[in-house]
């Protein structure tokens, strides 16, 4: 051994050693794919090979959800991939109500004119479809990684290039601890959704995914094609494009997996002690009020 080592003293020797985490939690998946969790990955080295990197970050306002944008907008501009170039792509049908956030230097947003459907369902189902037209029409041309999003949430803490990966996914924060029987996978054997019970390791959200714009198009087409199959049979997934995103997910494994850390519910959840940062948080909302004005 050479006498290098020996000059390390013992407590810088448990200062190299001490992991960055001392809660224990689940940091890879049966795949090998790393679930990312705060203290799991260093930005500042991970910023560097993201430099010329462009991410494009899609969200939907149709109707009263545009009140959200504001807020979703503001605090995206100050957690969101800071550092690095970024398209928000914002699908509405409410133009003039968009706001005008003042955004970073370079960063812009694109509104997408989309019409809208009569039922909140409809909305979010269809999110599938109109993502995957507009990345082969523009994204896959403008872009290098889509990031797809609920809007009624806020950014609240660091969101970085940490999740980008050819497909990933976010743990459900209803379900991450939850024992996988419970898992709302789709139980009808009719649907395109459908997934046994007793498969599966994870059951994701349908308000974080994201990837290459090859992989994002593919996920988002395959998705649309299956819910068509089901409209036609009359059948629609208890939790719509979530039940389609899962089986999807379920047999295209992610290459990376994000932590509740990347959406969570503050109003619905007790957040546990190792859940250390919560970086996109659901806004206050009232589904009614939305709906029935
Ligand atoms: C859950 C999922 C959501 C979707 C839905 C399907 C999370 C956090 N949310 O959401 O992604 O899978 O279940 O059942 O995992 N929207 C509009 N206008 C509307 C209605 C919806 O723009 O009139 C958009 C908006 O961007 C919203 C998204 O669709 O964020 C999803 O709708 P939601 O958030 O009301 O659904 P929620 O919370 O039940």
């Amino acid at each position: 051994m050479s006498h290098r080592f020996c000059r390390v003293s013992a407590s810088e020797l448990c200062a190299l050693l001490r992991p960055r985490r001392w809660t224990v939690v689940l940091v890879t998946t049966p795949c090998f794919a790393p679930i990312i969790w705060d203290g799991t990955f260093d930005s500042a080295i991970l910023d560097t090979p993201f430099r010329n990197t462009t991410i494009g970050l899609t969200v939907f306002a149709i109707k009263r959800y545009v009140v959200f944008l504001k807020v979703f907008l503001e605090t995206a501009d100050k957690c969101f991939m800071v550092g690095h170039k970024v398209n928000y792509y914002v699908f509405t049908d409410q133009h003039a109500d968009v706001p005008n956030v003042l955004l970073q230097e370079g960063w812009q947003v694109v509104n997408l004119e989309v019409c809208n459907y009569p039922c909140w369902q409809g909305v979010s189902m269809h999110r599938m479809e109109m993502i995957s037209n507009f990345s082969k029409k523009c994204f896959l041309h403008e872009v290098d990684y889509l990031v797809c999003l609920d809007e009624d949430m806020m950014l609240s803490d660091h969101l970085g290039v940490e999740i980008l990966f050819s497909l990933f996914g976010t743990l459900h924060p209803g379900f991450y601890i939850a024992d996988h029987q419970t898992f709302t996978y789709e139980h009808c054997s009719l649907s395109q959704a459908h997934f046994p019970r007793d498969e599966g390791y994870f059951y994701y959200a349908g308000g974080f995914f994201g990837g290459s714009v090859l992989q994002v198009h593919r996920l988002t087409k395959a998705c649309h094609q299956v819910m068509m199959v089901d409209h036609t049979n009359h059948i629609e997934a208890e939790w719509h494009d979530e039940s389609h995103l899962n089986k999807y997910l379920l047999c295209h494994k992610p290459t990376k997996v994000l932590s509740p850390e990347y959406l969570w519910d503050e109003r619905m959840l007790c957040r546990p002690p190792f859940l250390r940062k919560l970086r996109y948080v659901a806004m206050p909302k009232n589904h009614q009020a939305l709906w029935n004005r």
